[in-house]
């Protein structure tokens, strides 16, 4: 290998804000990482986290070559086709003699990162035929899909903010200027707000937390937590009451104004005040603002998702942006058009959206979205019965540090199953437990492709990046990987993975009602290079592979159009303003007016350095403020007294852990915060900078009952805690 210095253009696969980076690569090391300025979307933007490209692809703790679990129990180095030949005896045997919902599916989620875990997962789940699927996304944003598969008939359109163009912005539990920002794809980020002020438009951010992104704000409400959907309420029902509501050219689009007006009556500022800890005044005086503004879009995320009415909170940011004529308008919220969505077909009513179809064996959650809650995943492996997980499939997740009681699910993978399979490049907490540990190769040596983040893109553009290092020689591509797992689980095992490429570009066609013909003419030198081609004719803008190749900074597509009705797929081919399912949740948020707020609640937190649960290995992203401590107001340390940096003993009705105090006022009183993702302390895995500095699971706080009940997701914040000081 020659060791001449050069360098690649790499999308970054570390966030949603798929910045183009330039990579320099000495011999096949990536040795640093910096902004591309001649990116069409990101013009140069790169955070912490892409400048660690290099430090997190070499990590000497990446797994090479997979592991296998021996006879004597210990996972050894395995040869490739060793991994696949024991999947492909284990599972289908299984599944013949139990099944097919004893084999369950973990995505986690670094497959919106991957071309791999785009174009695969569908394949394997439509072989495997299983009703036991869990992703991140119930410990996220699946509220957001079901109140836009109720509103819009599809749960995957959902609108962005128009962030370029807006005159005023509604942030609502979200913190871009740590996250660089989610459902909402847009590099730079703070720079977008920062360019939002200076062209005299205003901020205003709801959080419990003073966040670096509402330190930027003209206005910041710091809200009890747990109580946006009532405030959300409130305002969209002042918009109503005070005769602003003015939906504009949508209005011959809605279905329900006038029985959405009559559930919110109850939802007056008056009303919800002291739930929110927010005065009636100030309430009145943002609708009022969003109304005037000559644009505006209403924004929630993580913070107005994973709560107790996600879904009605993550309904009514839409209401508002209805209401307000914002949605569907430049400067409102739009829905993006990606290069590989459909292409817009002509107005007509859809299926629409259906919720609960089926619903968990144990405690018999409705699926959402074909997905269960994986709060329940535990409980799905250990209880005895019909349909108990007997094996598990989990590709690129950790939900024993990700999802409610990681102790719980420890135990489960280790007693409850026959077989587990990992696809992930680490052996961490969750991937200990399996008996097969296939490794993806780092991001140096992968393709580039955002087929999920594009469709929620603040602007239209198309980007895609080839590997900037060749593969090793005794590594496999994650998409051969994904390939060989859905042959291995269909009995097809030893068939060449491009059977599993050409299967899908068949099907595909067939579903566009596009000739077959098409399929011969695809380039591309690999198989999802030629399925991504396929996606890119039949797609929107009529592209193709070679004519991105062309392009290696990106192809802008444009800023974002209006597409409503096009976009709309409810039965009455309109938008649902008041779907059943919402009423019927109603009275829920109703009776939470008359509820005694908890003394004390728990709220999460992410740092710029960091990622989820697995980039706490690189010694350049951790440390300094990147700690896994508990915030907490002056005054509530005071009255408990907890001196900063004295251990903390947090407790809820589902568990107890310690970390350490960091007295800020950051955090409102009445309210602490711990990040999630950290936990590193179980013994078996080989994470050695991780392990190091371990930090407590906050996961381990609950026991998984606690659910937004429309989504299944995870209530993650507004826990109820009582802290003391430990002894
Ligand atoms: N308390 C609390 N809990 C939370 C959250 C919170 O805010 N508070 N946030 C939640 C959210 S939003 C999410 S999305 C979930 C995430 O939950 P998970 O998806 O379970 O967690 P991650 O830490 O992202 O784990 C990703 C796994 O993928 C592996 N990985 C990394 N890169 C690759 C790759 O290229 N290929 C493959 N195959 N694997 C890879 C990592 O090693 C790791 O094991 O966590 C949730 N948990
Ligand atoms: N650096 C970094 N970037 C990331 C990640 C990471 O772990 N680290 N994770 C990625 C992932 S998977 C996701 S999903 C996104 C998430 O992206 P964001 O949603 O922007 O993420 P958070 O920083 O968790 O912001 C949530 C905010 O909600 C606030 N909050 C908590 N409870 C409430 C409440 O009840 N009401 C209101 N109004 N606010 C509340 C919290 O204080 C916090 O500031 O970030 C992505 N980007
Ligand atoms: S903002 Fe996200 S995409 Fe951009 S460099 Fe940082 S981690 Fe990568
Ligand atoms: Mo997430």
């Amino acid at each position: 290998m020659s060791h001449e210095t050069r360098t690649a253009p790499r999308i970054c696969p570390l966030c949603e804000a798929t910045c183009g980076l330039t990579l320099t690569i000495e011999g096949a090391t990536v040795t640093g990482a910096r902004g591309d300025r001649d990116d069409i979307f990101s013009r140069g933007f790169i955070c912490p986290k892409g400048a660690s490209f290099g430090g997190l692809d070499a990590d000497p703790d990446r797994l090479r070559v997979p592991l296998v679990r021996g006879d004597d129990g210990e996972l050894r180095e395995a040869a490739w086709s060793e991994a696949f030949d024991l999947i492909a005896a284990r599972i289908p045997e299984l599944t013949k003699a139990h099944g097919p919902n004893a084999v369950g599916v973990v995505l986690g989620n670094p497959n919106v990162h991957t071309m791999a875990g785009s174009l695969y997962p569908p394949l394997l789940l439509g072989a495997l035929r299983t009703r036991n699927v869990f992703t991140a996304s119930t410990l996220d944003q699946m509220p957001k899909h079901v109140s836009s598969g109720l509103l819009f008939g599809d749960a995957h359109a959902i609108p962005v903010p128009d962030l370029d163009r807006t005159d005023h912005l509604l942030l609502i539990g979200a913190n871009p200027l740590e996250s660089n920002g989610s459902l909402c794809t847009a590099p730079d980020f703070p720079g977008r707000l920062k360019a939002l002020r200076r062209r005299g438009g205003t901020l205003t951010v709801i959080d419990p937390r003073r966040t670096r992104t509402a330190r930027i704000a003209d206005r910041h409400v710091a809200i009890r937590p747990g109580a946006d959907a009532l405030l959300l309420a409130a305002l969209a029902h002042t918009l109503i009451a005070e005769k602003l509501a003015d939906p504009g050219p949508l209005a011959g689009h809605l279905e329900g104004v006038d029985q959405l007006a009559a559930a919110l009556v109850d939802f007056t500022p008056d009303a919800v005040a002291a739930a929110c800890d927010v005065d009636a005044d100030t309430i009145t005086a943002i609708a009022r603002e969003l109304a005037a503004a000559p644009t505006a879009a209403v924004y929630g995320r993580i913070g107005s998702c994973t709560v107790e009415h996600g879904t009605l909170a993550s309904w009514l940011v839409d209401v508002l942006n209805i209401l307000t004529g914002n949605l569907d308008r430049p400067g409102g919220a739009l829905f993006p058009l990606s290069a590989t969505a459909r292409a817009p077909r002509p107005a007509a009513p859809g299926k629409g959206f259906a919720l609960g179809r089926w619903a968990s064996r144990v405690s018999g959650h409705p699926e959402a979205k074909g997905e269960l809650p994986i709060a329940a995943l535990a409980e799905e492996i250990d209880t005895p019965g019909e349909d108990r997980i007997r094996a598990l499939l989990v590709i690129a997740a950790n939900p024993v540090l990700s999802a409610p009681d990681g102790d719980r699910l420890d135990a489960a993978l280790s007693d409850g199953l026959d077989f587990m399979v990992s696809v992930d490049p680490y052996l961490n907490e969750t991937s200990r437990h399996a008996d097969v540990v296939l490794p993806p190769p780092p991001p140096s040596q992968s393709a580039h492709f955002d087929f999920a983040f594009n469709g929620f893109a603040v602007h239209n553009q198309v980007r895609y990046t080839r590997a900037a290092v060749p593969l090793d020689d005794d590594r496999m591509d994650e998409s051969e990987i994904h390939a060989r797992l859905v042959l291995a689980v269909s009995g097809t095992h030893g068939a060449p993975p491009s059977a599993v490429d050409d299967l899908a570009i068949t099907t595909a066609l067939t579903r566009a009602g596009a000739p077959k013909e098409l399929a011969a003419g695809l380039t591309g030198d690999n198989g999802p290079e030629r399925r991504l081609d396929l996606m890119l004719r039949l797609g929107p803008y009529g592209l193709t592979l070679e004519r991105l190749l062309a392009h290696p900074h990106g192809i802008d597509l444009g800023p974002l159009k209006p597409r409503v009705p096009e976009v709309l797929r409810t039965r009455s081919g309109r938008i649902e303003l008041l779907p059943e399912p919402i009423a019927a949740d109603l009275p829920r948020l109703r009776r939470a007016l008359g509820d005694r707020p908890a003394p004390l609640v728990l709220v999460g937190r992410r740092h710029l350095r960091s990622n989820n649960s697995w980039m706490h290995n690189v010694g350049s992203l951790t440390g300094g403020t990147n700690v896994c401590t508990l915030q907490i107001h002056p005054e509530d340390a005071a009255r408990l007294g907890l001196l900063d940096g004295a251990t903390a003993r947090i407790e809820s009705s589902g568990g107890r852990i310690e970390a350490p105090a960091e007295i800020t006022d950051t955090v409102r009183s009445g309210v602490v915060s711990l990040p999630h993702g950290w936990g590193h302390s179980r013994p078996g895995t080989r994470m050695t900078v991780a392990a190091a500095h371990p930090g407590a699971n906050v996961n381990q706080l609950l026991d998984g009952t606690l659910l937004d009940p429309l989504s299944g997701t995870a209530v993650l914040n507004a826990i109820p805690v009582s802290v003391t000081p430990a002894l």
